[in-house]
């Protein structure tokens, strides 16, 4: 049964996660869809890319445990103060994969400590429903399919996926290269203007692939940003690709 594409308004009536409450404010706001994926390895780099594109998107995207410098203070205090500077959330890149007690332990010590610091993290639900239930401070963006060439994410796996984060009061949204029920944002990776893919498994698609086929909520770009001569600019680029792709997409 085919549903209708939701404009961000309409998901604020359905969506009540206050982490998808303040994306989607944040979306209004800025007119953007963009959330830029830091992947790079030292603290001022990430510092470096969050203060040119913070105006420009809704949320950070990090693997903090690519940083070969991560220190709570140097690293962690002066990303916060530019996520309320420039008003985007701290979307930790985990992607979780393992019982409940275990990624309790994995999400508030260790190292990283990301519950101090994350407002939403991503989690596959391969353990199951149960598993979900440590993530309580923070959202939870479900992994449902992934981009990269031959991954094991197909209809039936991203069925039974779909159920475990429609039902898990802690997910409010899911990353997939397919359309997911309007009751959770969908946020999309595997987005390049200037490339099909990286030699590595990964496959893009452009931002209108995204919003029309997909009607997705947000998409996801790494190195088309962080890469670029002048990530700003192409911030910015990314940012009006999205939001004009999101507008003819309604
Ligand atoms: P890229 O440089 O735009 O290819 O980076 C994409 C980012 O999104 C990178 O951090 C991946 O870990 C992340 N990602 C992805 O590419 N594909 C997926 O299916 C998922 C996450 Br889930």
């Amino acid at each position: 049964e085919e549903e209708k594409r939701l404009s961000y308004e309409e998901k604020l009536e359905i969506c009540d996660h206050t982490v998808a409450q303040k994306l989607l404010q944040i979306a209004l706001e800025k007119k953007s869809n963009l959330i830029v994926s830091a992947d790079v390895t030292t603290t001022k780099e990430l510092l470096e890319l969050a203060e040119k594109v913070g105006p420009h998107i809704v949320a950070l995207k990090t693997h903090i445990d690519i940083l070969l410098d991560f220190d709570a203070d140097q690293t962690i205090l002066p990303l916060k103060d530019l996520a309320q500077k420039y008003n985007f959330l701290i979307m930790e890149d985990r992607k979780f994969a393992d019982i409940g007690n275990t990624q309790e332990l994995q999400f508030a010590y260790g190292t990283y400590k990301i519950s101090n610091w994350a407002d939403l993290v991503t989690a596959q639900v391969i353990a199951g429903y149960e598993s979900l239930d440590c993530f309580r401070n923070v959202g939870v963006v479900a992994i449902i399919g992934m981009s990269s060439h031959g991954n094991l994410t197909d209809q039936n796996y991203r069925d039974e996926a779909t159920k475990i984060a429609l039902s898990h009061p802690n997910v409010f949204g899911g990353v997939s290269q397919n359309k997911i029920p309007n009751e959770l944002l969908l946020f999309t990776p595997g987005v390049n203007l200037a490339h099909t893919g990286d030699g590595k498994g990964q496959q893009y698609n452009t931002p209108e692939h995204a919003f029309t086929k997909l009607e997705s909520d947000f998409i996801i770009v790494g190195r088309g940003i962080y890469k670029a001569d002048d990530a700003e600019q192409s911030a910015l680029t990314y940012k009006i690709a999205g939001w004009n792709a999101y507008e003819a997409s309604l």
